[in-house]
């Protein structure tokens, strides 16, 4: 494949963008190769400014549960933009969004929208704090919650992707209050809420990991979660910006049966715009200003023409048959990646939660960020560049997830299975 324009686009990008990127994972990096500058995309496929095709597993790092330019999403859109495009004041739209997210999520009975999943998780925590008036704040390495001072410790995703040890320019004090455990790792926790409890405003979870690659939680862990924070006046907050509306309608809370105080959402909702939100029981969301006093703002919060498109999804993924028809291809993906990793005699380990899907290079079953350490980057290197040149376009990174939307056919989990299949035994003969 050629990629002149978008190595041109590149060069340009680095004189304006650091790095020549808007966010940090798109740089390719991690996989020694140069970003693709994409033209636009329809369904499954993506286009890059050479007129290369390729199958997307990205989906904008999760929103395209549709595929890109579904129908629906554009007319709905433009049909806003004949009303205008921002409005700095309420408008039905964004009732119909909550509403709707309100519908699908029992135990949210009221949120709040922001503009991406970095302010949702941000506010939540804030919203816990104020609750709870306290400021101990547990997550677990790995996860990646977006890039909010508080949260950005032992994080997933580019911040693992690039091996930042944390990040310059967060004052120490600000994460004194920042407990980070492994994973999976109910001893762990168990100790710390034991002896600090009482301290902790709450614990903040993917309910699936997707920002070390995907991990699945362990049998009574998220349960675990949920009593240990019940038992000591914390909040339980489930991050499912990614979680959400993908791996179940209701999300991870739906498919593990567990309630959390706190939801964080992102990425589906905005169906491609951005579009973050957090909710919770109506007596917890109360305290949000300004019914109550924790502060949160946001010029484009709710903004009509996102709105749209998060609305237009949300109906989509609410047919039947939606998520049936979604489970099938993305097991049939998991299937066939992991039966041509075995004739190829590499080692990997598969997984999939709904149409997340996670392909660890190691001999290690992963549970835990450590385990996902112990990855292949080398190999995972060697794998995506092969596959890109085949025409599949997979996350540039071991520590992010796969994402399978409604437009992908048999026919495009076919030709990737056949890629994968080529690519890894190659990497097998060395
Ligand atoms: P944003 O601020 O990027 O909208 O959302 C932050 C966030 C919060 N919580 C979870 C579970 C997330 O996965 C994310 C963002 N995900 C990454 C991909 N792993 C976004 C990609 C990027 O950073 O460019």
């Amino acid at each position: 494949m050629r990629y002149d324009k978008s190595r041109e686009l590149f060069a340009r990008a680095r004189e304006a963008i650091p790095g020549g990127v808007n966010s940090p994972v798109r740089a390719c990096r991690a996989v020694g190769s140069d970003p693709l500058f994409i033209r636009e995309a329809d369904g499954a496929a993506i286009t890059d400014a050479d007129g290369n095709h390729y199958i997307d597993y990205i989906g904008s790092w999760g929103p395209m549960i549709l595929g890109h330019r579904h129908p629906a999403v554009i007319e709905a859109v433009g049909a806003v933009l004949q009303r205008g495009t921002s409005f700095g004041a309420p408008t039905d739209l964004e009732i119909e969004l909550a509403e709707q997210v309100i519908a699908a999520i029992p135990s949210v009975e009221m949120v709040r929208m922001v503009n991406s999943g970095t302010e949702a998780t941000m506010s939540a925590i804030r919203l816990a704090r104020g609750i709870t008036g306290r400021d101990i704040i547990i997550k677990f390495d790995g996860c990646y919650h977006g890039h909010a001072d508080t949260l950005l410790v032992e994080a997933g995703s580019g911040v693992a992707t690039l091996n930042i040890p944390g990040s310059p320019g967060v004052p120490a004090d600000v994460v004194a209050n920042t407990l980070s455990l492994p994973y999976n790792d109910i001893e762990a926790v168990t100790a710390v809420m034991q002896r600090r409890g009482n301290q902790v405003a709450g614990i903040i979870v993917e309910p699936v990991a997707g920002n070390m690659g995907l991990v699945r939680p362990a049998a009574g862990f998220l349960q675990a979660l949920r009593s240990l924070t019940a038992d000591n006046g914390s909040l339980l907050i489930f991050d499912e910006v990614m979680t959400g509306f993908r791996v179940a309608h209701g999300g991870a809370q739906a498919l593990f049966g567990i309630t959390p105080d706190l939801t964080c959402l992102g990425k589906i909702i905005g169906g491609g715009l951005p579009v973050g939100a957090y909710g919770g029981p109506g007596a917890l969301m109360a305290e949000v200003a300004p019914q109550g006093k924790v502060y949160q703002a946001g010029t484009l919060s709710g903004n009509p023409v996102a709105m749209a498109a998060g609305i237009a999804t949300l109906k989509e993924i609410a047919r039947p048959g939606f998520y049936e028809a979604l489970e099938a291809t993305s097991a049939r993906l998991a299937d066939g990646l992991a039966r041509a990793a075995a004739v190829a005699g590499v080692p990997v380990q598969v997984d999939r939660a709904g149409s997340m899907l996670g392909m660890f290079f190691t001999d290690r079953m992963v549970k835990n960020f450590d385990d996902a350490k112990t990855c292949d980057l080398k190999r995972f290197s060697s794998y995506y560049q092969g596959m890109r040149e085949a025409g599949i376009y997979l996350a540039p990174s071991q520590f992010e997830a796969l994402f399978v939307s409604a437009a992908h056919s048999d026919e495009h989990i076919a030709r990737t299975v056949a890629a994968a299949e080529k690519v890894l035994a190659g990497l097998a003969a060395g």
